[in-house]
């Protein structure tokens, strides 16, 4: 990983994996204090967290970003014992706020390992604990599962939740699933298309880029 200048600031890039050039648009770690993620509208608009830590680009940069061109969207997953998964969306984009920030994503890549969760966003406007955008009436995803995301609504908030709590504390051992006692005290960090939706990754990177063709 390292820094790159672009339009919207200095941005963290992946230039190894699958080629390079990739920009990170969401970073999940284990950090000393651990980035809060149950923010609003205004702060994901923007940007939240350190560019080096934990942190979501802004859905203003991922708009102005992959509007010109299509890009391809990648997410890196690791677990607690070395293992590690990916998956690959050779169609991805953000709509402008007056669409409410709308995702596209599509073409999952077959060879992808991480399960294509992200269908179940497709198509959704983003929401924030302070921004009901989602498709469940009479109900608020972003606030009940404390987090901003594409989240959808009906028949289930989400099949991703990549802002979720980040549950695990340093010097915990490490933990291969979460269980109801965590989920009680919120939604957490999943990506239920890999190992389910107890279990809970220890790092999770989001990432795009422009499509070579
Ligand atoms: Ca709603």
């Amino acid at each position: 990983m390292e820094w790159s200048r672009r339009r919207s600031g200095w941005v963290w890039c992946d230039h190894t994996t699958n080629g390079g050039g990739w920009t990170v648009l969401l970073a999940r770690l284990e950090q000393a204090k651990q980035e809060d993620f149950s923010r609003g509208w205004a702060e994901y608009k923007k940007g939240i967290g350190d560019p080096a830590a934990e942190h979501w680009l802004g859905l203003e940069a991922l708009h102005v970003m992959t509007k010109g061109r299509n890009h391809e969207l990648r997410v890196n997953i690791t677990d607690w014992n070395n293992g590690s998964t990916w998956a690959e969306w050779k169609e991805f984009r953000v709509a402008p706020e007056s669409e409410k920030y709308k995702l596209t994503v599509g073409r999952y890549t077959s060879d992808s390992h991480a399960g294509d969760a992200l269908k179940w966003h497709n198509g959704m406007q983003f929401s924030t604990p302070d921004r009901d955008n989602d498709v469940l009436l009479g109900g608020h995803c972003a606030k009940k599962n404390d987090g901003g995301w594409w989240f959808r609504g009906y028949r289930g908030c989400y099949q991703a939740h990549p802002t979720g709590r980040y549950q695990h504390n340093p010097g915990d051992p490490p933990k291969t699933s979460v269980t109801s006692r965590n989920f009680e005290l919120g939604p957490v960090l999943v990506w239920q298309n890999w190992r389910g939706e107890s279990y809970y990754p220890k790092t999770l990177f989001l990432m795009f880029r422009p499509m070579l063709n």
